[in-house]
């Protein structure tokens, strides 16, 4: 008998697959499908995570293609970004070489595990056949004023002279030199995605083939708080501050003020007195901490007063006003009345700087005097101190408090989400360039279409010093405006990879489109994607700017679709002695390793068995070993039934062990399309498959001259092609070799015959008082008289229940037989 050589076997198919055009997809009039992995950074190694998105992704496509579905599987990079910057700083290669290098790298180990990608459809996001089409998205996006420049920070490292990204400050300090980062203004571009953050949170309603940890990740993120802005008139000035309360019914407590320390009034106010000095120096000490470090409840609350007071515009009341960390410039209006009663983080700072503490709201069955002697009263209760509404429970105070507001012109309820605008612009160079040329007389011009791709200039230095290396360019930076022809300045930022990423899988319905970035009827044809498979890390932001996209990309009528993705899977991770497979930690076990020593079949049923794809999978040797093993049993058993001519056995009666082999056939085939279907239970599809083997052997040995070979074949045949999405090589192999024709790949998906699953025999128990005493296998559709008839006549509980009485007999059909004795 043949041995099974993986090696062989596995690079034959893959290179007929390939030659023969296997995955090629296109447009018909079948019902489709599109299953779509989240693209990799071609860092130029594929890691486990990878082989377990992919795999999960690949046995989708193949069984919706075998289910009768137009399967769209496509595959690409996501080619821009840093790394590749770094390697040109440090190794002197072009980010382009550097990248394209890597791509070629990485697809060649795709290409050993045997995925049904349609290569004729990759893109990479730095080539400018693409980047041509960001480009062109991101001026209709200028063009109806979603996209639009401001001033605002940036990380800067005084060292090394140039801007980092957030995930190159670690600590507060530059990952390079190690010296302190700071904060620099620049003029940069944003989309405006809180124009949408309504259609957003409403629409993630839709979403029912999301896991609802991300739906609620979305929705926090979008943040939407309903309440009321409010002004408070400053003191002896015409000036109003404005605070926004998701609580007015608490108004009467608001004790002090606090702006933001980056508040424009704030340097307003200070200028010239004892404060300004101190208040400066917070403001210095805060650069360097994130806004949710700011917030955070752990945070110690710091601030001060700053010499000026407010009037409450119901109560009358002045309060002081204050700056403090735990304050952020862009939520709200960067200013609050701070209720230290009701709110914690003003109780802690309040208890701090010994501010006066005034409970507004008593709990309802509270007796006596209100005390808050370690932390605020955040629920719901009874009015105090708050004059006329005084007695009413908060909820109905909270209208009445909000309405005598509004009619006193103080102000209005208004809505606030904490979703901020997208800030794109980097200063970068291994980016899109952003198509936009300075011009003196005429402003920012977008550049004409017809002179898309604005491609990347060549002749760059890599100092990583400066604020964008496109500035080193000559050739680049000088441009004549497409307005007045006056010579004029380029953009010099380049865009956040997170835009290149936001409507890749919409090129892939119509990737060499060199007109638009997909035509119409592709788009509408292949879209929504029906399976999206990544990790849950993206569960924010490259889910919510896809959302975005696809939403403003429908409003420019260019698709039908307002929801990209329709069902969402998020993998888990791939842990080795229960940590992350990271290099740092040296626990990386390699694909090609893994894959040399087993095969990829082998590598892929491990990956998709040793846990369902949502849980993390822990790696673990022994298991990889068995699944090896498990393939090759069933080699072994395919071949044998060939090489011995079994399938030609001719037997004339049917034996129970051929019902019992027919049933399990029928019952595997439900199985695992029951676990794949919908579910993506992997692991228990591949058990069952497991069970299917161990029972044919089973079969074989018990009825070693009286093998049906008609029934043996349907298992054999059946096994082969309910394994074919999860070990593609090796069935493909058995196929062409056992049934001779055709690709097991090109088949239709086996049906169950609902027959063969119906037990026509089951067993049930026999009980006297409630107690097991024996049990009988009888036919499945007994009447309930037999069933008593036939418990009665049992030689066994006859002899139990000797000369008691019996009082009753209740049966169960199906299940048992109770007899009540005394
Ligand atoms: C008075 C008050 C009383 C508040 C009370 C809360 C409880 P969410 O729900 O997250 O939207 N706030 C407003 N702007 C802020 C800013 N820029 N930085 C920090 N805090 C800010 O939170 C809204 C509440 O957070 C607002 O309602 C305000 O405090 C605070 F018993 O006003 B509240
Ligand atoms: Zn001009």
């Amino acid at each position: 008998m043949s041995n099974y050589q993986f090696k062989e076997i596995e690079a034959k198919w893959q290179n007929h697959w390939q030659a023969n055009d296997a995955f090629k997809t296109v447009e018909n009039d079948q019902p489709k499908y599109y299953v779509l992995e989240m693209f990799p950074y071609p860092s130029g190694k594929i890691h486990m995570g990878h082989v377990r998105n992919y795999s999960i992704g690949d046995v989708v496509a193949r069984f919706k293609k075998m289910q009768g579905f137009n399967v769209l599987h496509p595959m690409g990079w996501d080619a821009f970004g840093l790394p590749a910057e770094n390697a040109a700083i440090k190794h002197g290669i072009h980010p382009d070489k550097w990248t394209r290098e890597n791509i070629l790298e990485m697809k060649e180990q795709l290409s050993v595990l045997g995925l049904s990608y349609d290569w004729d459809r990759e893109v990479a996001t730095c080539f400018p056949d693409y980047y041509k089409w960001t480009q062109w998205l991101f001026l209709q996006f200028y063009k109806k004023g979603l996209a639009y420049k401001k001033e605002s920070r940036v990380n800067w490292c005084p060292d090394c002279e140039t801007v980092l990204a957030n995930e190159q400050v670690v600590g507060g300090h530059c990952e390079r030199c190690d010296s302190k980062v700071g904060k620099k203004l620049l003029n940069q571009w944003y989309f405006k995605i809180t124009d949408y953050a309504e259609d957003l949170l409403q629409d993630i309603e839709k979403l029912d083939g999301w896991p609802d940890k991300v739906k609620i990740m979305q929705k926090n993120w979008i943040g939407k708080s309903e309440g009321a802005e409010i002004d408070f008139p400053i003191e002896n000035t015409d000036k109003k501050l404005k605070v926004f309360t998701t609580r007015p019914d608490t108004i009467y407590g608001a004790t002090y003020m606090v702006l933001a320390p980056e508040h424009p009034y704030v340097a307003e106010m200070v200028a010239g007195t004892e404060y300004e000095a101190p208040v400066n120096a917070l403001i210095e000490k805060l650069q360097h901490l994130s806004d949710i470090e700011r917030t955070s409840t752990e945070m110690e609350k710091e601030g001060l007063f700053i010499g000026q007071y407010c009037i409450n515009p119901v109560s009358g009341e002045r309060v002081p006003i204050y700056i403090a960390n735990y304050v952020l410039i862009d939520y709200g209006t960067g200013a609050i009345m701070a209720v230290p009663a009701h709110d914690q983080r003003d109780f802690d700072f309040a208890k701090k700087y010994d501010i006066k503490i005034l409970p507004v709201i008593k709990p309802a069955d509270l007796e006596g005097e209100m005390t808050l002697e370690n932390e605020a009263y955040d629920g719901d209760g009874i009015m105090i101190n708050s004059q006329e509404f005084d007695g009413l429970n908060n909820q109905e105070a909270y209208g009445k408090i909000a309405g005598k507001i509004e009619e006193s012109g103080a102000g209005q309820k208004t809505i606030s989400y904490r979703l901020r605008d997208w800030l794109l612009s980097r200063q970068r160079y291994w980016g899109t360039p952003i198509p936009i040329i300075y011009c003196d007389d005429c402003g920012a011009v977008p550049v004409k279409d017809e002179d898309l791709p604005l491609e990347l200039p060549t002749d760059i230095e890599f100092t990583g010093r400066g604020l964008s290396p496109l500035t080193t360019s000559k050739s680049f930076m000088e441009a004549p405006c497409p307005e007045c022809g006056k010579m004029g300045k380029r953009e010099t930022d380049t865009m956040d990879t997170f835009v290149d990423s936001s409507w890749y899988f919409l090129r892939y319905a119509d990737p060499k489109n060199t007109e638009a970035p997909f035509n119409r009827e592709s788009g509408n044809y292949w879209l929504p994607v029906d399976q999206y498979i990544g990790g849950v890390e993206h569960a924010i932001l490259h889910l919510l700017y896809a959302r975005f996209f696809t939403k403003v990309i429908k409003d420019l009528e260019l698709i039908d679709v307002d929801e990209p993705f329709k069902n969402l899977l998020t993998q888990g991770m791939v842990l080795k002695d229960g940590a992350k497979m990271s290099k740092s930690k040296g626990n990386v076990v390699s694909p090609e390793e893994i894959i040399s020593k087993y095969g990829a079949d082998t590598a892929r049923l491990f990956v998709l068995f040793a846990a369902p794809p949502e849980r993390d999978l822990e790696w673990n040797d022994q298991g990889v070993e068995g699944c090896f093993r498990f393939l090759n049993r069933v080699w072994r058993l395919a071949i044998e039934a060939h090489e011995n001519k079994m399938f030609d056995n001719v037997v004339t009666t049917t034996s129970k062990e051929d019902k019992n082999l027919k049933y399990m056939i029928h019952n595997t085939i439900k199985r695992v399309t029951d676990d794949v279907e919908g579910r993506f239970n992997f692991n228990t599809a591949i058990s069952a498959i497991m069970e299917l083997v161990n029972d044919l052997y089973k079969y074989k040995e018990n009825n070693k001259d009286a093998i049906n070979g008609e029934l043996y074949k349907e298992g054999i045949s059946n096994l082969i092609v309910l394994l074919a999405p999860f070990a593609p090589h090796m069935t493909e192999e058995l196929w062409a070799m056992i049934m001779g024709e055709g690709s097991v790949h090109e088949l239709s998906w086996p049906q169950y015959d609902p027959k063969a699953i119906v037990k026509d025999e089951i067993e049930v128990v026999i009980q006297i008082n409630g107690k097991v005493k024996d049990k009988m296998v009888i036919p499945a559709d007994i009447s309930k008289a037999d069933l008593e008839k036939l418990a009665m006549e049992n030689e066994k509980i006859q002899g139990l229940i000797g000369g008691a009485t019996v009082v009753k007999i209740i049966a169960v059909p199906k299940k048992l037989v109770n007899i009540v004795v005394k």
